[in-house]
């Protein structure tokens, strides 16, 4: 192989390794979208799974009733970052689901209305 070809191939390996670099970047932002977690109250479990759900700002949950009856959750009054309940979803029927993004930091405990000893918490993180 002469000199000429040896540079013009190291050449291209540095274009190639810094493209690979940009891919590893790019990927990474990626990983930084935002997320949905699930929590699913399973048949006759009287609970939500996981019971406990640590996100950040501009992630969700989607709440899954995979339970044959309905349930009602809603934040613990006085609770959360304002004045009103937070999380609410009165219309959580079997095979229904129910999602909420939360914008603002903070500890969110909830439970159901109907069967007060199912009780949950979302703890929002800064991103
Ligand atoms: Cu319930």
């Amino acid at each position: 192989m002469c000199d000429r070809m040896a540079r013009g191939l190291k050449r291209w390996a540095a274009i190639a390794g810094a493209a690979a670099v940009l891919l590893a970047v790019g990927g990474g932002l990626r990983a930084d979208e935002p997320k949905t977690y699930e929590v699913v109250v399973k048949k006759d479990s009287y609970k939500f799974d996981p019971a406990s759900v640590v996100l950040e700002v501009g992630d969700a949950v989607q709440w899954v009733n995979a339970d044959v009856r309905r349930h009602l959750m809603s934040s613990v009054p006085g609770t959360g970052a304002g004045d009103q309940l937070e999380i609410f979803c009165d219309n959580f029927f079997p095979e229904k689901t129910c999602e909420h993004t939360f914008n603002t930091p903070g500890r969110y405990p909830y439970f159901c209305f109907i069967h007060r000893q199912m009780v949950g918490e979302v703890i929002v993180l800064e991103r």
